[in-house]
């Protein structure tokens, strides 16, 4: 019947335009095998395609002292954003380590050590109620920590440098050293 062969086209055109949308989203990943369903595809309940299950885009939520929303493992090509919903400032660093080092000896390190110690990917910095600029793209596999080092008792217009040359004062509490960190692998 008409009705039913236009059903059918509308759902097909909806799922070749999706198709389109994944290969843009997935032009970067190795994982991607292309368009290989035509012949079924539109017999398949849109909902459950195994490539919309993952969302390509996360909102890291940060409180006073850690962060939300965070998965254990994401597929490269994700972008991160951080929401601030604690009473102090927030960051998120993610730094992707170079070795197979264990979280919690990492979380352990200075924030100079951990900056020498990997490779920062990335840097978002909300205030309390707001939604940083910008996001962070994890283009590679690997094992990767997100860290907040903004110090106990911040002023939300401070601004938390990130320097390398020189420790943290030791006076500081920083929100890493008491919780606000979370590690994930990538791939
Ligand atoms: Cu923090």
């Amino acid at each position: 019947m008409i009705g039913s062969w236009r059903e059918k086209s509308q759902v097909r055109l909806l799922i070749v335009t999706l198709t389109g949308l994944l290969m843009v989203s997935c032009q970067a990943a190795d994982t991607y095998s292309g368009p290989s369903h035509d012949a079924q595809a539109s017999d398949r309940p849109i909902a459950q395609s195994p490539s919309m299950a993952v969302p390509s885009m996360i909102e890291i939520v940060a409180v006073d002292y850690r962060y939300e929303g965070i998965p254990a493992k994401l597929d490269i090509g994700t972008r991160l954003s951080l929401r601030n919903e604690g009473a102090e400032p927030h960051e998120v660093v993610i730094l992707r380590l170079r070795e197979d080092t264990g979280i919690e000896d990492f979380v352990h390190l200075s924030e100079r050590e951990m900056l020498e110690g990997a490779e920062t990917i990335g840097v978002l910095v909300a205030s309390p109620d707001q939604t940083a600029e910008g996001t962070i793209t994890i283009g590679e596999a690997g094992s990767y920590v997100a860290v907040c080092f903004v110090s106990v008792g911040a002023d939300a217009d401070d601004e938390h440098v990130h320097d390398n040359s020189a420790a943290a004062p030791p006076t500081q509490v920083q929100h890493y050293a008491i919780g606000m960190y979370a590690s994930f692998a990538a791939g």
